[in-house]
């Protein structure tokens, strides 16, 4: 174990989104750790949000892979990575080094991932490897080499800050990068001037700090940014500065003035505040993420944004630029190695032959990838059709992450030899694999990650390696060195990675590469022990900073390039019938829930998977809020519960992307999402799924609560942790014939059974106890189930009382209702008692009552929705953020 035996607390980085925070993990000695932001580190300053200070509550062993299998037996590293050398060598000699594929992702640590780089590209000699930022990043990168000739982000953090305005287009930052948001939303409340102007088909709980929310027809971000640029043009505001570091400009500027502005679907007068408030001020950031990512026309999206910044000359100095804030916490790190199919490390170029020499003479290997790998959606078609035999999946859950993910699902299941590595033992992926690698997890792993504003900052293990689980670099090298490699692949501790890599991109920044960490290069293990957060470059010369100022770009004849952009919504739909899905991200949970789902405090913020439905959708489709509804098109479907808000548009429901095989019946949403890619770069497009959307009638709705994990047999489930069990919500197409051998088949218990039947009305509730203690409550009946989950949470383990059985709290006992700031465990319906008890009238009075929205801020923007509900502004039920407040309401009324 390497773990900082020192006393005192470990300074590691959170695990969690592309801020990248810094965090003070004080282990408990049992497994556990106190958590806390590190105020030295300068992403965070010492914020967390409620994901990061949940990380304590995530890194318990429950559900851990701690040995490697074989065909689900369990089995010894050597006979796994014997049987993974030789399986891989074997496919390669029959069938050639691009029959092979690994699969990995932006959560690896850049050690890891620079090792199965080195082991594709160098030494197997295929471009073969691509990573889950295809979905996530491609665009950006894409749209970056094409303006800057490199994959380069401008600017700092610091500079959200130092604008007086921000754009936030395609992104929720509030929810997916909360800390970045606090600064942001801290800055404009201490300087009321800044404008902050967010784009996005949904309302979000971002846009609560905005002056102007531009609720913009979904894919037409292009066509706002080419309005932006002919006006710039019109108006005489190119930087005459920069003209001269510019080509293309003039196809740029014609393109722009072509397009349609009407497009947006917004109204003039709407599109005209737009263009005063981002001509208004030099220093403008606009910030975008996956609303402008994963679209067929993402790269344009990018560029379309770029250009704006580039014409104005608003690029690299304070308080300026364009800013793609990554997702993953090594996102970046993963572009910086050449995790993509089609880059080198260091931002070398696959396509350039002296890129190609370089790195192969560097690595001293036999090959070098002669040409771009398959993407993403494309390696897993070659999976499917037998082109890839031998398929390795690192740290990323593609049988629920990628588009038309069932198909995804069978090409993995149908492929010759598949091995996964993972932390978790069950998982969507790991089920279908035929040898499973346990990995080290956060906390456990020691290493770098890169941030959003290119600040390389260090994981640091503070807990021991569990069972058998490895590095995943440890992993990967030892294959390379079962495969004949041995030299190449001799590593013994991270630091020494590192050091081949920040050397190899000294000979990168020779060739003119952005990225150059040369200054890295001579770094002494304790010195890479000690390492303190660093903003790349670091060479000899550069030191940090932001990017461009000087007008100097990373193309041939150094100059930018604006993109005549021609705008392009998505496919129309012809039918009338079909409904624009979009996808994304909700507050406290990450990804597949892998490590986020063993949260009980997380969990009780949105329990369930949802579809948010426009009223009028709702009316049309006659859908109640909390009924289920069926989503489904040729590729797949889902099932999802209904919340009705005005958040969304007519046309766009919005779904999010966390449910899995794991935690429930049909709530992947990627099953219904095409794979349909951008044609630059190969990004899928993932916010527009069309699909038709049906109410589900089941014949009985249940919601339970049990003491154990279960994979229930009804026809829809859906899993929640709460501290000392599950909670299960429930629908079949059968009534049982005799409830009573029905529910204990499906509590799958033999324990004392109270039950209650209102027979009449089809309501049937029952209490399985173990010594008189509350084991499992079940509520069933016609219509979703109106209990108060936030009471009932709480009666499990309890000694059972008659009146557990009605599922709400005593007249004595307030209901807390919904959970809505998890840091301080306080509910929707506490808050709104105490704003009419004790008139408390603002965010801040409202903390200090309660705690609520005091610690991380990232519920404040709900809590002022409760707040203008209690005015008298607001709909209730619509307005919450919470499905389960759905069922929990017709309980109320
Ligand atoms: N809580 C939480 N935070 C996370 C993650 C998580 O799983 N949970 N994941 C991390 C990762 S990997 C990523 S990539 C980031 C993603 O961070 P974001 O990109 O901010 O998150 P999303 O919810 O995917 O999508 C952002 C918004 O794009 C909007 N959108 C959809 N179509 C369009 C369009 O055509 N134009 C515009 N302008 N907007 C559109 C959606 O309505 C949505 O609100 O979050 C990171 N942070
Ligand atoms: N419809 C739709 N689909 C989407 C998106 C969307 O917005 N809409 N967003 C896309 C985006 S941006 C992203 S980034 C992807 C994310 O999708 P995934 O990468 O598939 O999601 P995760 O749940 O983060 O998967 C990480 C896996 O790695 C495991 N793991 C965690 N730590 C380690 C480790 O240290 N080593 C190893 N070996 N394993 C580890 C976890 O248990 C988990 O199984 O989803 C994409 N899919
Ligand atoms: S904002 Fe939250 S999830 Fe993102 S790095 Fe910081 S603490 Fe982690
Ligand atoms: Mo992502």
């Amino acid at each position: 174990m390497e773990c900082d035996s020192r006393p005192g607390p470990v300074r590691t980085t959170c695990a969690y989104c592309g801020v990248g925070c810094g965090v003070l993990a004080t282990p408990d000695g049992t497994g556990g750790a106190a958590i806390e932001g590190d105020p030295d580190h300068p992403a965070n300053f010492g914020r967390l949000c409620v994901k990061g200070s949940a990380l304590g509550e995530t890194v318990g062993l429950e559900g851990r892979l701690l040995a490697p299998q074989i065909g689900g037996q369990e089995t010894d590293w050597d006979q796994a990575l014997d049987l993974v050398a030789r399986r891989f060598a074997g496919t390669i000699a029959a069938h050639g080094p691009d029959s092979v594929a690994f699969y990995v992702s932006g959560q690896l640590l850049t050690e890891d991932y620079y090792v199965a780089n080195k082991l594709m590209k160098g030494f197997i000699g295929s471009g073969n490897i691509d990573t889950n930022s295809r979905l996530c990043m491609a665009s950006s990168v894409a749209g970056h080499r094409r303006a800057f000739g490199s994959d380069t982000v401008p600017g700092l953090y610091e500079d959200l800050e130092m604008a007086d305005t921000v754009v936030l287009t395609g992104s929720n930052l509030a929810w997916c990068h909360p800390v970045l948001y606090q600064r942001l939303a801290a800055a404009k409340t201490a300087r009321p001037s800044m404008r902050v102007v967010v784009i996005d088909p949904r309302r979000t709980a971002t846009c609560d700090i905005a002056d102007l929310h531009l609720a913009i027809e979904p894919g037409s971000d292009a066509a706002l940014f080419n309005a932006l640029l002919a006006e710039i043009d019109r108006r005489g505001l190119a930087s005459a500065r920069f003209r001269d570091h510019l080509a293309g400009a003039d196809e740029a500027i014609a393109a722009a003035r072509l397009s349609d502005p009407s497009m947006t679907g917004l109204d003039p007068a709407e599109l005209a505040r737009f263009l005063e408030i981002w001509l208004a001020s030099e220093k403008v950031v606009t910030v975008y993420s996956q609303g402008i990512n994963q679209s067929d026309s993402g790269t344009d999206k990018v560029n379309a944004i770029i250009n704006c910044h580039l014409l104005t000359g608003r690029i690299g100095r304070e308080g300026m630029g364009p800013f793609s804030v990554t997702g993953q916490p090594n996102a970046m790190g993963g572009r910086e190695v050449g995790g993509l199919a089609n880059m080198l490390a260091c931002h070398l170029e696959i396509e350039n032959p002296m890129h190609r020499d370089t790195v192969r003479d560097f690595w001293n290997s036999p090959h070098i990838a002669e040409r771009p790998g398959l993407k993403a959606v494309d390696m897993f078609r070659a999976v499917e059709d037998g082109r890839i035999k031998a398929l390795w999946i690192i740290c990323t859950n593609p049988a629920v992450s990628m588009p038309d993910a069932d198909r995804v699902a069978r090409a993995i299941a149908g492929c010759d030899f598949t091995v996964v590595s993972d932390v978790m033992a069950r998982t969507d992926t790991t089920r279908l694999a035929d040898v499973l690698l346990p990995a080290t997890g956060w906390g456990e792993k020691n290493g770098t990650v890169t941030n959003s504003e290119r600040r390389i900052s260090r994981q640091r293990p503070f807990l021991p390696a569990p069972g058998q689980a490895r590095d995943d670099w440890r992993i990967l090298a030892g294959v390379g060195r079962r495969m004949g490699w041995p030299d190449a692949f001799a590593w013994q501790h991270p630091a020494e990675i590192f050091a081949e890599y920040a050397a190899l991109s000294e000979i990168a920044g020779t060739l003119g590469s952005d990225f150059d960490i040369s200054a890295c290069a001579a770094m002494t293990r304790a010195e890479y022990d000690r390492m303190a957060p660093i903003l790349w470059p670091q060479s000899a010369t550069r030191k940090g900073g932001r990017f461009f100022a000087d007008g100097r770009f990373h193309t041939a004849d150094g100059k930018a390039r604006m993109l005549p952009i021609r705008p392009q919504l998505p496919e129309a739909i012809a039918d009338g019938h079909l409904f624009r899905l979009n996808t994304g991200r909700v507050r406290d949970h990450w990804h597949t829930m892998t490590r986020t789902g063993k949260s009980p405090r997380l969990a009780r913020h949105l329990a369930e998977p949802f579809l948010e439905l426009h009223p009028d959708d709702a009316k049309r489709l006659n859908l109640q809020p909390a009924d289920l509804a069926r989503v489904a098109n040729r590729h797949g479907t889902s099932v999802l519960r209904v919340l009705v808000t005005d958040r969304v548009k007519p046309g766009h429901p919005f779904a999010p992307i966390h449910w899995t095989g794991e935690t429930g019946k049909a709530g992947r949403v990627g099953a219904v999402v095409p794979a349909a890619v951008d044609p630059v770069s190969g990004q899928p497009a993932l916010k527009s799924a069309a699909v038709s959307i049906e109410r589900y009638n089941p014949r009985w709705y249940g919601f339970m609560l049990t003491k154990n994990d279960l994979s229930p047999a009804t026809s829809y489930w859906a899993k929640a942790v709460l501290p000392d069990g599950n909670q299960y919500e429930l629908a079949d197409d059968r009534s049982p014939d005799d409830w009573e051998e029905y529910v204990r088949e499906l509590l799958n218990i033999d324990a004392q059974l109270i039950t209650l039947h209102d027979r009449h009305r089809q309501i049937h509730r029952f209490a399985a106890l173990h010594g008189g203690r509350l084991h499992a409550l079940l509520f069933t009946g016609p219509q979703p189930v109106a209990v108060s989950r936030s009471h009932v949470a709480g009666l499990l383990g309890k000694m059972w009382e008659p009146a557990d059985m009605a599922g709400i709290p005593p007249l004595d006992q307030p209901d807390t209702g919904p959970t809505i700031c998890a840091c301080a465990g306080v509910g929707s319906l506490t808050i709104e008692r105490a704003i009419r008890s004790q008139q408390l009238s603002s965010l801040d009075e409202i903390g200090a009552a309660l705690g609520a929205g005091a610690n991380c801020g990232s519920c404040r923007s709900e809590i002022r929705v409760i707040l203008e509900r209690c005015a008298g502004e607001a709909s209730a039920l619509t307005d919450t953020g919470d499905n389960t407040r759905a069922s929990r309401d017709l309980a109320e009324a």
